[in-house]
C-alpha cells in the first residue's frame, strides 16, 4: 500500500525498506530508506483529529520554512519532501493524507529522560522553538484543532461524555470524575488570563512531549522540535506544562501502577532552568504560574484520556481496552503529587527565575 503513497514524492532512489515507526498516538509513522541509503520518515496524518489537513500543510509548510531560515544546523529544522507535482502532501483515492520528511539522521528521540541533561536539552529544544517564532506572524498560522488546550471547552466537552455515557463506564470512574470536578475552577484560570490578554498569545508547538523533540546522538544537544501539526497561538504556559507532565514525572503516561507516578523535582528544575534559559522573553506573570501551567495540562490530560474512555476509545490510539483508564490514573496521580508539593514547586520557580 505504501509503495503506491510513496512513487508520488521526489525521493533519492528506488524505496529498499518502509517500515512502522515510533510511539506516537496520533499519525501512522513509517521509517522509509531508499536503495541511495535515503532516509524518511513517511506519515498518514489522522484526518479525523485534524480535519483540515491541507491547512495543516499549509501550517507545517511555514513554520518548517521559516525555522529553515533561522537555525545554523540544517537538522535543527524539520524538512518537508514535496510529491513530483509539488505538492507538501499527497492525497490518494482513499483519501488518506500522507506526507514524507527528511529523516534526521544520528539522533535520539526519548520516551523518557535517561539523564537530566537530556531533559534539560529538550527544555532548550522547546524553549528555544518558542523564542524563535516570536518573530513569526501568530495571525497568519491556522488553529488545526480549534480549543486545543481552552481547558474551560474540555470540561464542557467532559461533562457531555459523563452525561452520554455511551459505554455505560461512567459509574466505575466516579471517583476519578469527582477528582475532576472539584478543580474545574482552579483550572479555568490560564484561559480566562488569555481571553484577558493578562497572558500574552504566542506561536506555541502545544504538545511538547519529550519525543516530540530530537537530540543529537552524539552530543545530546536538542536538535529539532518535531510533530509540528499542533503547532497554533497559545500560551507559552501549554509548552512549559505539557513537558513537565510528560517528562518531569516518575513513571511513564501508561505505567499500570499509578502509585509510581509522582512529581521529579530534581527533573522539574532542570526543566524550569532550560526553558528560562531559552526563552527569557517571558512575562513576570507567565513565571509565577509555571507550576499552575504545569498542573492544568496533566490535569487536561488526564480529563482527556478519560473523556476518551467514556467516548469508547475513538481519539487516542489504545493498545489494550483500559489503556485510557491507565492513562487517566497516572495523571490524576501526577495532579495529586503535584499538590502535596505546591510550596516546593513555587519555591523552585523562584530559584531558577532569580539566577
Ligand atoms: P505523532 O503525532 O503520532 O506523535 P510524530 O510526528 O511525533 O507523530 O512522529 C512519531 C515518531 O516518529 C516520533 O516520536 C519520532 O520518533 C519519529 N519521527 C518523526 N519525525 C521524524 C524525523 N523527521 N526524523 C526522525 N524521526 C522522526
Ligand atoms: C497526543 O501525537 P502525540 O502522541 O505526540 C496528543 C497530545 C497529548 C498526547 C498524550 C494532536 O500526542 O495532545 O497530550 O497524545 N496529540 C493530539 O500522550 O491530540
Ligand atoms: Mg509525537
Amino acid at each position: 500500500m505504501t509503495d503506491n503513497v510513496l512513487r508520488h514524492f521526489a525521493l533519492d532512489g528506488a524505496v529498499a525498506l518502509c517500515e512502522r515507526y515510533g510511539f506516537g498516538h496520533i499519525n501512522e509513522t513509517y521509517r522509509v530508506v531508499t536503495e541511495n541509503d535515503a532516509w524518511y520518515i513517511l506519515q498518514k496524518v489522522n484526518h479525523h483529529v485534524f480535519t483540515d489537513v491541507p491547512a495543516l500543510m499549509e501550517n507545517v509548510a511555514a513554520v518548517t520554512g521559516y525555522l529553515a531560515q533561522h537555525v545554523d544546523d540544517p537538522r535543527g529544522a524539520m524538512q518537508l519532501v514535496h510529491t513530483t507535482e509539488g505538492m507538501p502532501y499527497y492525497l490518494d483515492e482513499a483519501g488518506d493524507y500522507w506526507r514524507v520528511y527528511v529523516f534526521i539522521r544520528d539522533s535520539i528521540c526519548l520516551q523518557k529522560a535517561e539523564t537530566a541533561e537530556d531533559f534539560y536539552e529538550s527544555a532548550i529544544a522547546f524553549g528555544g522553538f518558542q523564542q524563535l517564532m516570536a518573530g513569526f506572524p501568530a495571525a497568519t498560522l491556522h488553529e488545526t484543532i480549534p480549543n486545543f488546550h481552552n481547558t474551560i471547552d474540555r470540561y464542557a466537552k467532559f461533562k457531555a461524555a459523563v452525561a452520554a455515557d455511551k459505554l455505560g463506564r461512567a459509574a466505575s470512574v466516579q471517583e476519578e470524575i469527582n477528582f475532576l470536578l472539584a478543580r474545574e475552577q482552579e483550572m479555568s484560570t490560564l484561559h480566562t488570563l488569555r481571553l484577558s490578554g493578562e497572558l500574552p498569545l504566542r506561536v506555541t508547538h502545544n504538545d511538547t512531549k519529550l519525543n516530540n523533540v530530537m537530540l543529537d546522538a552524539k552530543t545530546r544537544k536538542g536538535l529539532c522540535v518535531i510533530d509540528l501539526d499542533t503547532v497554533m497561538p497559545g500560551l507559552s504556559l501549554y509548552d512549559y506544562g505539557d513537558s513537565i507532565r510528560f517528562g518531569a514525572a516518575t513513571a511513564a503516561e501508561d505505567e499500570k501502577d499509578a502509585s509510581l507516578m509522582g512529581i521529579d523535582l530534581g527533573l522539574f528544575r532542570v526543566y524550569t532552568r532550560g526553558f528560562l534559559t531559552a526563552c527569557p522573553g517571558l512575562t513576570e506573570l507567565e513565571v509565577e504560574l509555571m507550576p499552575l501551567g504545569a498542573k492544568t495540562m496533566t490535569l487536561e490530560c488526564g480529563m482527556r484520556f478519560l473523556t476518551d474512555y467514556l467516548d469508547g476509545d475513538v481519539y487516542f490510539a489504545i493498545h489494550y481496552p483500559e489503556h485510557n483508564l491507565v492513562r487517566t490514573h497516572t495523571q490524576l496521580a501526577l495532579v495529586a503529587d503535584m499538590e502535596k508539593n505546591w510550596d516546593k514547586m513555587q519555591q523552585i520557580v523562584k530559584e531558577e527565575h532569580k539566577k
